[in-house]
């Protein structure tokens, strides 16, 4: 539950939102409907400024952003003709397709040693020919050439087509697999969860309480894991509502996730897009902003709220940190998924850039781990600094 806040009403232009408002001052759970009325209000100054206030009591200035990696070993996927918003995905034989050798992936993963990257972030299509075998090597050899780095690997997805091919339970699968290495697991393949959107989206797809099953069984083991939606396509804001709050119940019932990442739907070269006519449009910054301010509200029970700066841009994932956003997507290295399905952003961000965006908007830069343990806090900087100037950190601790 969030605690208690004051909202300055003077920055509430719709009326529809003031009991939204009181419900926040009094420190109580929005409701389904009160979900709906901010996705349906225009009132954007109105809603950050709640989610803003909701931030602040928590977390204050400080912004974390995470020295991550991503690292993704295989686009072959038993779902490419059914997931119509994937553009990454090939089939075996299709041109593109690729599977990494474990050299390879120890080649790609050997920048972590030039850098500052604490995680990797590893996933990948349902490829029949990578099983629990291919994974544990890969985990095991990454962790004896980079003992320091995190592992977070692996979609709730991803885990149940692993347990489908080697005949395992979910449960045996996660044991087996934190045994070799994995040490949180990122949130895709939520996606929307009401089945009706599922079947226009992504018919053959572990269903909603299946996803929700899989992490369920983490946060059982003690594997803490993340969770996104994939929003701005066929879903209504009643499908959004519905699917925050599965979320939120299973996060009531297990306190397993870390963090929230709304993830903005991309229609440049898949199915759905061609299908929308809507090659080349995007999601709007307005929606963008609404969707982080929406999940900081609604998931009270959720600490972090994360922007993806490659899916809405540096600037928006920026203001977002007004709207109710406390952590960004980290340094990435070479990001695939979201730059075939049309992202114009860059694959990586250097420190400096992380920096002076979080500074930009009057934040605290805190370096962060996997768990949200303060790696480092940065000065604030009023000054905004040029390109290429080198950053300096005040305090390290642990
Ligand atoms: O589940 C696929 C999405 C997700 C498209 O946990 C697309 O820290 C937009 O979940 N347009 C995988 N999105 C990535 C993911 C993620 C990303 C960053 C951080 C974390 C974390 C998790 O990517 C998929 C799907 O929802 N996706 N295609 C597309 N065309
Ligand atoms: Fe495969 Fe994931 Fe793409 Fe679906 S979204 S086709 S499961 S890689």
């Amino acid at each position: 539950m969030h605690p208690a806040i004051a909202v300055d009403r003077a920055l509430i232009s719709d009326s529809s939102l003031h009991p939204i408002a009181e419900r926040l001052e009094r420190g109580e759970r929005l409701g389904p409907e009160d979900g709906l009325a901010l996705f349906e209000s225009p009132d954007i100054v109105g809603i950050g400024a709640m989610a803003n206030a909701a931030n602040r009591a928590r977390h204050g200035d400080r912004i974390f952003f995470a020295a991550n990696q991503h690292i993704n070993p295989t686009n072959v996927c038993t779902l490419r003709k059914t997931c119509v918003f994937c553009s990454y995905a090939r089939l075996p034989k299709e041109e593109g397709a690729y599977r990494y050798t474990l050299e390879q992936v120890l080649e790609e993963a050997a920048t972590a040693n030039s850098t500052l990257t604490r995680e990797f972030h590893i996933v990948g299509g349902l490829d029949m020919k990578a099983g629990l075998a291919y994974y544990s090597e890969m985990f095991r050899a990454l962790k004896a050439n980079f003992p320091h780095v995190h592992i977070k690997a692996l979609t709730a997805v991803e885990i149940a087509h692993i347990a489908r091919i080697e005949k395992m339970s979910v449960r045996e699968t996660l044991v087996a697999l934190r045994e070799a290495g994995l040490d949180t697991m990122p949130g895709g393949g939520a996606e929307v969860f009401s089945p009706g959107v599922r079947a226009t989206i992504a018919d053959k797809k572990l269903a909603g309480e299946e996803w929700i099953a899989v992490h369920r069984e983490a946060h059982q083991l003690g594997i803490r894991t993340n969770c996104t939606m994939l929003y701005g396509h066929v879903e209504s804001f009643a499908d959004r509502i519905a699917h925050l709050t599965m979320l939120r119940e299973l996060q009531d019932e297990t306190g397993g996730f870390l963090a929230y990442i709304p993830l903005a739907y991309h229609p440049d070269n898949n199915e759905l897009g061609h299908t929308l006519h809507r090659e080349g449009t995007a999601t709007s910054a307005f929606d963008d902003l609404k969707n982080l301010a929406v999940g900081r509200l609604f998931l009270d029970n959720i600490d972090h709220i994360k922007t993806h700066w490659v899916m809405v841009t540096p600037f928006v994932s920026q203001t977002s940190l007004h709207f109710g956003v406390n952590d960004m997507e980290g340094t990435m290295v070479r990001e695939k998924i979201y730059h075939e399905a049309g992202a114009h952003t860059a694959q990586a961000m250097t420190l400096d850039a992380i920096l002076r965006l979080i500074r930009g908007a009057g934040k605290v830069p805190v370096e962060r781990d996997s768990f949200y343990r303060v790696v480092r806090t940065f000065d604030t900087d009023p000054a905004p600094r040029g390109a290429g100037e080198s950053s300096k950190s005040t305090s390290v601790a642990a």
